[in-house]
């Protein structure tokens, strides 16, 4: 170390110099605060941010220092927007920092860069976030002491007069990531097809949901655009299940979405485990709220309050609503779209009932509902069953779920679930009413919900390698009719036989499409309508229209065949046999994922085949920790880890116990703790 040349030596000449310079500061003295963790704990003025201060080196002695926000999660990928490259960098060593700042760990700062005689530091990177306080708490280089100065005295004054060069720049990935993917996206679109198979299943599912024209992106991470091809099937799963429940005279209503903190936590089983989950609205304009409201993640302590005025009697009873809404929660695991994001759509139905009886058959009936509309409309198969104490509703007293599992991975995937809430929230809420004999009773409670993950699940199910599959009932277009130009036909006539066909079918009430666009060749819209899963393509080229027929082509087989124009009446019946068939095969490839197992080896064999396990149980909650911790630590698929957010978990948990299940006889045992076995679960690694 050469001492001569170092021009701040310790915190008296820093004061000193910064005084000198013209700058105002704030100082407080205290113990050494060697981390920023430490750093923190030290109260600063309102409007001052802790600032981290990490030293980089290349590998030609090249120093970088960063100046952070201490929120701030620095990435890799802001080295790029420098022309820099993240691999080439190491946080310095004690030592580089001697040399470099003639400083130690711990007293890493911008004003130690005054000591760099030999210029060894090349820039110096000031996080964005910075510019959006006040002051920084920033070391006059001992750590014993902190001083509050403004971003623009350090860099117009202290470090111009270093003649140091710096830049102030975004230091977390997620903006660059963003603006990475745009692009990534922009040159996807000119590449029409999708790049890999449906066994590189991520990256698939990416491809798919875009180039169908499902997914738009956002630049909220974790929320979606739902392009009108997924909204449409939304609204018939809408149209659908209300239906049903309209049968069951379930009446639709509206809620609000704002929820005052007082209410969620009322009941305090139910909110522990989600209280991280819920976002919160703190400001009006440039005010506080007097009290911050929660954004609806469901809405149990919203609408019960009012079921406490609107039961009295039991002729009051049963009250059955249910709303259509959107949802908040704030979820840190890796979002994937229509699986899981912090926004998403859902039904939530909320019933109460005179008696547990009639509560408990109402869970049933709508459980079957949700059956239907997987089976039904998305072709998709479920298992129903009941979900474990440790893994049901913890405000209500039994939860049942429809269960589904992703053929290409093996994951376990929630459908719906069925609440029976029991009286827990009635007595919460007081929600009581004078029986026929005037006695006070709680009312018997429901809660159940559907959301869009469902459409998840059906595309995941369906597609193919060429893109997404549609089963019939949920198609926008059910069929397009493509109209193929050749010069021995007449355009217009062409046309119009097209035209003719189609009001023939929509007569028949199928959505039918003609793609008449003429600046794309008939081949490109083969591949478009493939690609947004279409069940059904009428090409009509010059042979067709010669012999008043249609050429059909199945998206689900890609089966082709001529038909009659008099024949398109079997297209109804074609449709329902396209959705019958992708059904049947759906089912085979969920059983192919079930397996059985009678101890730990099988068990573990068969998850590490990516199988869900389907195994006599004890129902005891420390078996089940014990297999998930267990599975975990076994597993040869481990926790991945994007961006510090887990992603999906190796361990296998309970799914559920299938509600169709042989009996159990004495003496059988569960197939981990060897205690007498009282049912069979499914076990599963999860989405
Ligand atoms: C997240 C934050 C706050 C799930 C949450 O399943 C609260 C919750 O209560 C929460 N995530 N849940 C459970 C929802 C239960 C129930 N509500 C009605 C349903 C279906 C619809």
């Amino acid at each position: 170390m050469d001492n001569n040349n170092i021009l701040l030596p310790n915190k008296q000449a820093c004061l000193e110099q910064l005084t000198k310079l013209g700058i105002n500061y704030i100082v407080h003295h205290h113990d050494p605060v060697p981390t920023i963790n430490d750093v923190v704990k030290i109260q600063m003025t309102d409007g001052t941010a802790y600032v981290k201060n990490l030293l980089y080196v290349d590998k030609k002695s090249n120093y970088y220092l960063i100046l952070a926000n201490h929120t701030t999660q620095v990435g890799k990928l802001f080295w790029k927007t420098l022309g820099l490259s993240s691999g080439n960098m190491r946080l310095s060593k004690e030592e580089q920092i001697s040399e470099a700042l003639k400083s130690s760990k711990g007293n890493v700062n911008p004003f130690a860069v005054a000591n760099d005689s030999n210029n060894l530091v090349k820039n110096i990177i000031i996080d964005e976030e910075l510019t959006k306080f006040k002051r920084l708490a920033l070391h006059p280089i001992e750590n014993t002491t902190t001083v509050e100065i403004s971003l623009d005295d350090l860099q117009n004054k202290f470090l111009k007069s270093l003649n140091k060069k710096y830049q102030v720049i975004q230091l977390t990935d997620e903006v660059l990531e963003q603006q990475l993917e745009q692009q990534k996206d922009q040159q996807n679109l000119q590449t029409l097809a999708i790049t890999v198979k449906k066994s590189d299943f991520s990256e698939w599912y990416q491809q798919v949901i875009r180039k169908a024209e499902l997914i738009e992106y956002y630049d909220v991470s974790g929320c979606y655009i739902l392009r009108p091809w997924a909204y449409f099937i939304w609204e018939q799963i809408q149209r659908y299940f209300d239906d049903l429940i309209r049968i069951e005279d379930v009446e639709n209503t509206y809620f609000p979405m704002f929820l005052q903190a007082k209410n969620l936590i009322k009941e305090k089983n139910f909110v522990d485990g989600f209280k991280a989950e819920v976002a919160w609205v703190t400001k009006y304009g440039e005010s506080d709220l007097n009290e911050p409201l929660a954004l609806r993640p469901t809405s149990e302590t919203i609408m019960y309050p009012a079921f406490a005025k609107w039961v009295q009697s039991h002729r009051d009873l049963p009250l059955k609503v249910n709303q259509w809404t959107n949802v908040v929660r704030w979820e840190f695991k890796y979002p994937t779209p229509f699986i899981r994001t912090r926004e998403f759509l859902w039904q939530e139905g909320h019933t109460a009932h005179s008696t547990k009886e009639e509560a408990v058959k109402q869970v049933y009936t709508i459980l079957d509902f949700y059956e239907q509309v997987y089976g039904e409309l998305l072709a998709v198969p479920v298992i129903k069953g009941i979900k474990t104490e440790s893994e049901k509703f913890a405000g209500g007293d039994f939860t049942t779920t429809v269960e589904t599992i992703i053929p290409q991975n093996g994951r376990g995937l929630q459908g719906a679930t069925s609440h029976h809430l029991g009286q827990n929230f009635s007595k919460m809420f007081e929600i009581n009413f004078e029986d026929d004999k005037k006695q006070k009773t709680f009312a018997w409670q429901t809660s159940w919900g559907i959301t869009t993950r469902s459409i998840g699940a059906m595309i995941m199910f369906h597609g193919d390698d060429k893109g997404l599959v549609l089963p019939p009932r949920i198609a926008k277009y059910q069929i397009v009719i493509i109209p193929i130009i050749h010069k021995d036909l007449d355009e217009k006539q062409l046309n119009e036989r097209c035209e003719q066909i189609k009001q023939m079918l929509i007569k028949q009430k199928l959505r039918v499409h003609i793609d008449n666009r003429d600046n794309y060749s008939p081949g490109w819209k083969f591949n478009k309508w493939e690609q947004k899963g279409v069940p059904i393509r009428l090409e009509i080229g010059p042979g067709e229209f010669k012999n008043n027929e249609v050429r059909v082509v199945q998206r689900f087989d890609n089966k082709k065949y001529q038909i009659k124009i008099e024949e398109l009446n079997q297209l109804n019946q074609i449709l329902d046999n396209i959705h019958n068939a992708m059904f049947e095969k759906a089912k085979i490839e969920l059983n192919q994922r079930i397996k059985q197992a009678d101890n730990w080896k099988e068990f573990m064999t068969q998850l590490n085949l990516r199988n869900t396990i389907l195994t006599k149980w004890c129902e005891s909650q420390g078996c089940e920790q014990q297999v998930k911790d267990k599975s975990g630590r076994e597993s040869k698929e481990k926790d991945s880890q994007i961006d510090g957010q887990v992603q999906l978990t190796g361990s296998a948990k309970t799914l559920c116990m299938p509600l169709k299940q042989d009996e159990i006889k004495d003496g059988e045992k569960c197939f981990h703790c060897d205690q007498q076995a009282k049912r069979y679960v499914l076990w599963g690694r999860s989405y």
